[in-house]
């Protein structure tokens, strides 16, 4: 087994990402509710923002940096799209671990203290946020979506054998080390994907929470059909990749 699977022996502070292309309240209402809950236990959040973030949504992340300027910090993206923006953020974050969420207040901001709760126990794990638990659930998914994603998750239990439940949600927690270890693929949504498949083919322990996905007030998704075809290809792919193809190959581990 890797030795990075069980080299952060502490929960010591998070660094949230928050992704943002044309979010304005949500965003403000998500740092809003995260400092609320989770002061104590946030290192950072790292705004990550790219060259299609709408000048309205800018303004409003400088605005949150100006107010927390030893809280908040802004990255604008170099790789494309929401995977690009993601694995940059993985490079950088300060944090012992990393929260991957939305600004888009479809990831709720009071799931994170119960994310942070697990890795406090489980410094070395990776903690999921559930959709599909019994007390988690969908508003305003639509019944076809969320029919087909049931059929994707089941999919991916058979494929991967895990008993997790919910494996295309971008809302998860995972020890800073293992994901600056990991050789990252995708670019897109499909990426979301990707960061629990790996870490479950290296052996990485996972544990999941409920939460409810609430569809966004404001600000348009930047998922297409066409991305989600990108998820077959990485559940495939990922299934069949030897381990040492998983691992970065210029950091020994
Ligand atoms: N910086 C950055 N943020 C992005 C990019 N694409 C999406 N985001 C943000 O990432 C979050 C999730 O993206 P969404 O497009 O809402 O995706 P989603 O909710 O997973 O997808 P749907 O449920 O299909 O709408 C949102 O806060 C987006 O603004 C990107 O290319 N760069
Ligand atoms: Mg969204």
């Amino acid at each position: 087994m890797p030795a990075v699977l069980a080299s952060t022996p502490v929960f010591e502070g998070a660094t949230i990402v928050l992704p943002v292309v044309t979010e304005t309240d949500a965003l403000e209402e998500t740092v809003r509710r995260l400092r609320e809950t989770s002061e104590a236990d946030i290192a950072e959040m790292l705004i990550v923002v790219c060259d299609r973030t709408s000048s309205e949504s800018l303004e409003r992340c400088h605005r949150l940096q100006a107010d927390a300027a030893n809280r908040v910090r802004l990255h604008h993206q170099r790789l494309p799209f929401l995977g690009g923006a993601m694995r940059e953020a993985f490079e950088l974050a300060v944090g012992s671990h990393v929260v991957m969420m939305a600004s888009d207040l479809e990831t709720d901001p009071a799931t994170v203290p119960r994310l942070i709760q697990v890795a406090k126990e489980h410094p070395n794990a990776m903690v999921t946020a559930s959709r599909w638990t019994s007390s988690g659930g969908f508003s305003g998914y639509g019944r076809l979506r969320v029919g087909l994603n049931w059929v994707f998750q089941r999919l991916t239990s058979v494929v991967y054998r895990t008993q997790l439940t919910d494996a295309t949600y971008g809302f998860r927690l995972f020890p800073a080390a293992l994901l600056r270890a990991i050789s990252w693929e995708g670019l897109r949504h499909e990426f979301l994907l990707e960061t629990l498949l790996k870490p479950l083919r290296l052996g990485v322990e996972v544990f999941e929470v409920p939460t409810r996905w609430t569809a966004r007030q404001e600000g348009q998704s930047q998922n297409s059909l066409s991305t989600q075809a990108r998820y077959l290809t990485i559940l495939v792919r990922t299934r069949f990749a030897t381990p040492e193809r998983l691992l970065r190959a210029d950091r020994p581990v």
